[in-house]
C-alpha cells in the first residue's frame, strides 16, 4: 500500500498542502521517508512516518533526542544537532490514527551518499559519529531508554537466529542449511560479546547505532561532513556497535544488496580513513579494553547483521522488506562473506588500528 501524507498531517506542521511538492525520499529499510518542497520559495523539509512495529514507543525516540539536544546545546553551543520542527501545537511528534509522524529541516547544501567512493568521505563520516559520541560523552545516561529494547544485544539476536532455525519452514531451512552452518562456525563472536558485555570496562555510550555512511549529511560541494542525521536509535550502548557499523558499511566498495559476492573486497585505505576520523574525535576517551576491541568492532556489526538477515529469511520476511523470495537469503550471504573477507585480513587491519591509536591517544 502506498504511503502518503494527508492534508491533516501537513497543517499539523503549519504546512500549506497545496503549496508543496511531496515526494518519496532516501533509502532507509524502516521508516517512510518524504521530501517536501516550498513551491513558493523551494525551501525543504523531510517529513517521517515513524515504523511503529519496529519503535513500538516512538515518545522514546523524541525524549532521548531532547535530552541530548539540552545537553549540547549548554555543553558544545553552536553544533549541528538535528532536532524535529514542532507541530504548531508545540508537539515533536504528530500522531493521528495510531501514526507518528515528525518533521525534520532540510539542511542546505547536503547531500548523502549511499557508499563511500574515496576514503576521505569515511573520514568525514566517521569523524561525525565520533564527535557526537565525544561530545555526549558527559552525559548522564540514566534517564535515557532504549527506542529498541536489545537493538544491538548479540546474545539476543543469537538466540532468535537459534530458534528461527529450529521453526523455519522446511524449504527454507534446506536452502539455507550450508549457510547456517556457516553462521554457527562463526559463533564464537557471539560469545566473546557475552564475555565482553559484564566487563566494567567495556562501557556504556550514547551511541547512535546506525552509522551507514548515507546517515551522514556531506556538503554537496566539498564532501565534508556537516552532521549525522537518522537519530532514532540514539540510545546508551556500545563502541563496536557505531564502529563495528562503519567497518561493515564503508570499507566495502559494494553494499550488503550485492548479488555478485566476488566484488567484496576490504578496502584498507578506507578502513584506515574511518578509523582515524573516529579515533581523531573519541580515541582518548577510550578505556583500555575498548581500544583492544576495535578490530572486533567489525566482525561484530557484520556477524550481527548477517544473522539478522538469514533469521528474516527464515522466518519468513517478517522484518526487512524483499523485493524478490531470496533477497533476504542473498542479503546475510553477502555479509557473510565480507565476514570472510574482513577476517583474512586481521594482521594488517590490526596494524592500522595500533597505528591510528598511536597517532590519536
Ligand atoms: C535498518 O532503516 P535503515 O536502513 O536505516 C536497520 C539497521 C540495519 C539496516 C541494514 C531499526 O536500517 O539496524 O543495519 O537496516 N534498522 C533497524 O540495512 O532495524
Ligand atoms: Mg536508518
Amino acid at each position: 500500500m502506498e504511503i502518503k501524507p494527508n492534508k491533516k498531517i501537513l497543517q499539523a506542521f503549519g504546512l500549506e498542502p497545496e503549496g508543496l511538492n511531496v515526494r518519496k525520499f532516501g533509502s532507509g529499510h524502516i521508516n517512510n521517508t518524504f521530501l517536501l518542497e516550498k513551491k513558493q520559495d523551494g525551501s525543504r523539509y523531510v517529513l517521517q512516518k515513524i515504523n511503529v512495529n519496529v519503535f513500538k514507543e516512538p515518545g522514546i525516540i523524541a525524549a532521548n533526542q531532547r535530552m541530548a539536544a539540552d545537553y549540547l546545546a549548554v555543553h558544545h553551543p553552536g553544533y549541528l544537532f538535528i532536532t524535529p520542527i514542532p507541530t504548531v501545537n508545540g508537539e515533536e511528534l504528530f500522531v493521528i490514527d495510531n501514526e507518528y509522524w515528525r518533521l525534520i529541516p532540510f539542511i542546505a547544501d547536503s547531500v548523502t551518499v549511499d557508499q563511500a567512493d574515496n576514503p576521505k568521505q569515511a573520514y568525514e563520516a566517521a569523524k561525525q559519529f565520533g564527535r557526537l559520541a565525544s561530545y555526549l560523552s558527559g552525559i548522564d545516561l540514566k534517564p535515557f531508554k532504549a527506542s529498541i529494547p536489545n537493538f544491538h544485544n548479540l546474545t539476543l539476536r543469537y538466540s532468535a537466529f537459534q530458534e528461527a532455525i529450529r521453526t523455519a519452514k522446511e524449504d527454507r531451512k534446506v536452502a539455507a542449511e550450508e549457510m547456517i552452518e556457516d553462521f554457527l562456525r562463526y559463533s564464537d563472536i557471539a560469545v566473546t560479546y557475552e564475555q565482553l558485555k559484564t566487563n566494567p570496562e567495556f562501557r556504556d555510550h550514547l551511541m547512535h547505532h546506525d552509522t551507514k555512511i548515507n546517515n551522514v549529511l556531506l556538503n554537496k560541494d566539498t564532501y565534508e561532513g556537516i552532521c549525522v542525521c537518522d537519530l532514532d536509535t540514539l540510545m546508551p550502548g556500545k563502541i563496536i556497535s557505531d564502529l563495528g557499523d562503519m567497518v561493515r558499511t564503508y570499507v566495502c566498495p559494494v553494499s550488503e544488496e550485492e548479488r555478485d559476492f566476488s566484488q567484496i573486497v576490504i578496502r584498507e585505505e578506507y578502513y584506515e580513513a574511518l578509523m582515524q576520523g573516529y579515533l581523531a574525535e573519541i580515541g582518548g576517551t577510550l578505556t583500555k579494553v575498548e581500544k583492544e576491541q576495535l578490530f572486533f568492532a567489525g566482525k561484530f556489526m557484520i556477524y550481527m547483521q548477517g544473522i539478522r538477515f538469514l533469521t528474516d529469511y527464515l522466518n519468513g520476511d517478517v522484518y526487512y522488506p524483499i523485493k524478490y523470495p531470496a533477497h533476504n537469503y542473498d542479503r546475510a550471504k553477502n555479509q557473510l562473506v565480507l565476514l570472510q573477507r574482513l577476517m583474512e585480513k586481521e594482521t594488517v587491519l590490526q596494524d592500522i588500528i595500533d597505528k591510528c591509536l598511536h597517532v590519536n591517544v
